[in-house]
């Protein structure tokens, strides 16, 4: 979406319409839910992490490793993959949901997206390893990069960039793609170039996986359910081409799982995403993403510099000096231009 959108007083009213509809057919399952769970009895609690989380359902493992499709107690207003919650088996199976969960532990960490019509959505919770997956089919898009460091930053997780499918890079590609990764070496972050086809650099994916709990995210099609297949073959995760017609990824994966790996560490697989929007954020947290600017913060002529064409900016003059890469620059002013363009009206 380029466009702010106006939507004309049918279109709201159809939009209003529609989520009523939904908001309806929700407390109608809710209802029923409550009901069922009133008449279960309850085993003990115990502790429990949350695999998948599905409508008014979720996917929830214990510490035996058994799975427990599960219910959720209404009081419970957000659950995401990565949760780690207090659930109850019921004693007698209620069809295909055999537990309720009853509480959630506070996150360590959470990955957040604003949604156009549902406000900001948690993705994934407890995460220690942000992994932007990337590729050049699609094409890489250091935009996107910048988006997710951004956010990195300002939910203190730590990010690793990864890109795949190096299979397909001719000699000079390669000495391209190089080229726009030591953007991000020299601020001081980690890169690491593979190929799930051809297993090339798998290996050094281990070490960074092995610790805690990371989550592959970014476009559709980059291959992050093939990287889950490559080191996890017997899940057997779906996957799909890449369009030849829009050269975008046909968005595979439609629910975030988290897997646990046999060398150690756990792995969340995310939905691919188009564009991943900052709009919960102001500029200065924007700015503050961007960790190479940080030094130059507040040293501008002017308290209230735009950074543009303002005289006497400090963060233009550490581009002018390469202190700052113009490639990060120019993202930057990109994405603070989409944050004022695409918000929605009710933010
Ligand atoms: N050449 C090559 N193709 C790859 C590689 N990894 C994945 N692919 C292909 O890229 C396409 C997309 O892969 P997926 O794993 O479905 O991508 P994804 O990121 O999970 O996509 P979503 O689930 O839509 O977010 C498939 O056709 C894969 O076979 C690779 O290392 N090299
Ligand atoms: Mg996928
Ligand atoms: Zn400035």
């Amino acid at each position: 979406m380029t466009k702010k959108k106006h939507l004309t007083q049918r279109q709201n009213d159809r939009i209003a319409g529609n989520q009523q509809k939904r908001l309806d057919r929700l407390a109608q399952k809710a209802a029923k839910a409550d009901q069922q769970l009133e008449q279960a009895a309850f085993a003990d609690a115990e502790p429990g992490v949350v695999i998948s989380r599905f409508g008014q359902h979720a996917d929830i493992e214990a510490s035996d490793g058994t799975i427990t499709r599960c219910n959720l107690r209404r009081t419970i207003s957000s659950l995401v993959c990565g949760d780690a919650v207090v659930f109850r088996r019921t004693l007698q199976s209620q069809g295909t949901i055999d537990g309720v969960v009853e509480a959630v532990h506070e996150r360590k960490s959470v990955l957040s997206r604003p949604d156009f019509y549902d406000g900001l959505k948690p993705v994934a919770a407890n995460i220690d390893l942000l992994i932007i997956v990337s590729a050049v089919l699609p094409a890489l898009s250091l935009n996107i990069i910048d988006r997710y460091l951004v956010a990195a930053e300002t939910m203190q997780i730590k990010p690793l960039l990864l890109l795949n499918k190096i299979d397909l890079l001719s000699d000079s590609q390669r000495a391209d793609v190089e080229q726009q990764l030591d953007i991000y070496r020299k601020i001081g972050y980690e890169t690491l170039l593979l190929s799930a086809k051809s297993g090339e650099g798998m290996a050094q994916l281990d070490q960074y996986l092995s610790q805690g709990t990371s989550i592959f995210v970014g476009q559709s099609g980059v291959g992050k359910s093939s990287l889950l297949n490559n080191l996890m073959p017997e899940i057997a995760a779906v996957t799909q081409e890449v369009s030849d017609v829009s050269g975008l990824g046909q968005h595979t994966t439609t629910v975030a799982r988290l897997y646990h790996l046999p060398q150690g560490g756990q792995l969340i697989d995310s939905p691919g995403i188009r564009e991943f929007a900052l709009w919960h954020l102001s500029d200065d947290e924007v700015s503050w993403g961007y960790r190479e600017f940080r030094p130059w913060l507040g040293r501008c002529k002017f308290r209230d510099c735009k950074h543009g064409n303002d005289p006497g900016c400090a963060l233009h003059h550490a581009v002018d000096t390469g202190d700052i890469a113009a490639e990060r620059f120019d993202n930057y002013h990109k994405i603070l231009l989409s944050m004022a363009q695409d918000k929605p009206a009710y933010l």
